[in-house]
C-alpha cells in the first residue's frame, strides 16, 4: 500500500530550470520514482543532451521544452505547444531561480527586477497556462520552489527574500483557487545547498562556517535530500496536503 502511494509511474512531470543544478537532480529523482518528463532549459544543446541522458537512465519518456520562464508570451506559446504534442502534467515544479546579493541601499533596479521576474513572476506565467488545464482534468500537484528565507531574512538578499517570500504566499493562494479541482499546491524551501548559485558562499571559509554553526545538521545539504519531499508532494500520498512550505534545511528554521 505505501509503496503505491508514493509511485510516479505514468505520471508527467514538468520541471522548470531540469537541464542542470537543483533543476536537473529533482527531474531525475522524479524519473527515478516513474514519472516521464518535460525537461525545461533556454540551452537547447544542453536541455537535449540531458533529455537523452536522463531517459537512457531511467526507462522513462522525457520531452523537451525551451523558454525564457521571465516571458510570459513566449513561456505561453511554448507551453501550448507542450499541451497539444506531449500532454498535460500531472506534476509542475517551479525551480527556476536567480540570486543577486548586495546591500538593500547598493541593490539596482535591473537587479531587483530580475529576481522577481524569474523566481515569483515567473511561477505564474508557467503555472497559469497548466493549472487551467489541470483543473479540466481534475487533478495536479504543483510544488514551487522557496527557500528558508521565505521565513528568515538575511542581510544582502533583499530581492531574493522578497520573491521567495512572495512564492510561498503565491502557493498559498494558488492553493486556495484550485484545491477544489483536485489540484495542490506546495512549497519545499531549501536551507542551504552546495549549489551553483552558492558558489562564493561556500568557496567563503566564514560563510562556510556559519551555515554549519547555524544549521543545527552541521553542514551544507546535498541536492538528492530534497527529493524525497519533492516525490511526496508530487505524488498521491499528499493528496490532502495543500498551500504547506516543507523547510528541508538541517533544522535551520527551527532554531534561534
Ligand atoms: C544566500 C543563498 C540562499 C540560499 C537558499 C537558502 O545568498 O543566502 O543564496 O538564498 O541559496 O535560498 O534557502
Amino acid at each position: 500500500m505505501s509503496a503505491k502511494l508514493f509511485d510516479l509511474s505514468g505520471r508527467l512531470a514538468l520541471v522548470t530550470g531540469s537541464s542542470r543544478g537543483l533543476g536537473n537532480t529533482l527531474a531525475r529523482g522524479l524519473a527515478a520514482a516513474g514519472a516521464d518528463l518535460v525537461l525545461h532549459g533556454r540551452d537547447a544543446d544542453r536541455v537535449r543532451r540531458e533529455a537523452a541522458a536522463i531517459a537512457g537512465d531511467y526507462g522513462v519518456k522525457v520531452s523537451t521544452t525551451l523558454f525564457d520562464v521571465t516571458d510570459r508570451d513566449g513561456a505561453a506559446r511554448a507551453l501550448d505547444g507542450v499541451l497539444d504534442t506531449v500532454g498535460v502534467p500531472d506534476i509542475l515544479v517551479n525551480n527556476a531561480g536567480i540570486q543577486s546579493r548586495a546591500p538593500f541601499n547598493e541593490i539596482e533596479a535591473k537587479n531587483w527586477d530580475a529576481v522577481l521576474a524569474t523566481n515569483l513572476s515567473s511561477v505564474f506565467y508557467v503555472s497559469q497556462p497548466i493549472t487551467r488545464r489541470m483543473a479540466e482534468r481534475g487533478s495536479g500537484k504543483v510544488v514551487n520552489i522557496g527557500s528558508v528565507v521565505t521565513l528568515l531574512a538575511r542581510q544582502t538578499v533583499v530581492p531574493y527574500t522578497a520573491a521567495k517570500g512572495g512564492v510561498a504566499m503565491l502557493s498559498k493562494g494558488m492553493a486556495a483557487d484550485l484545491a477544489r479541482f483536485n489540484v495542490q499546491v506546495n512549497t519545499i524551501s531549501p536551507g542551504y545547498f552546495a549549489s551553483e548559485m552558492n558558489t562564493a558562499l561556500i568557496n567563503d571559509p566564514e560563510f562556510d562556517a556559519w551555515v554549519k554553526a547555524r544549521t543545527p545538521a552541521q553542514r551544507w545539504g546535498d541536492f538528492e535530500e530534497l527529493v524525497g519531499a519533492l516525490i511526496f508532494l508530487a505524488s498521491d500520498a499528499s493528496s490532502f496536503v495543500s498551500g504547506q512550505n516543507i523547510f528541508v534545511d538541517g533544522g535551520m528554521t527551527s532554531v534561534v
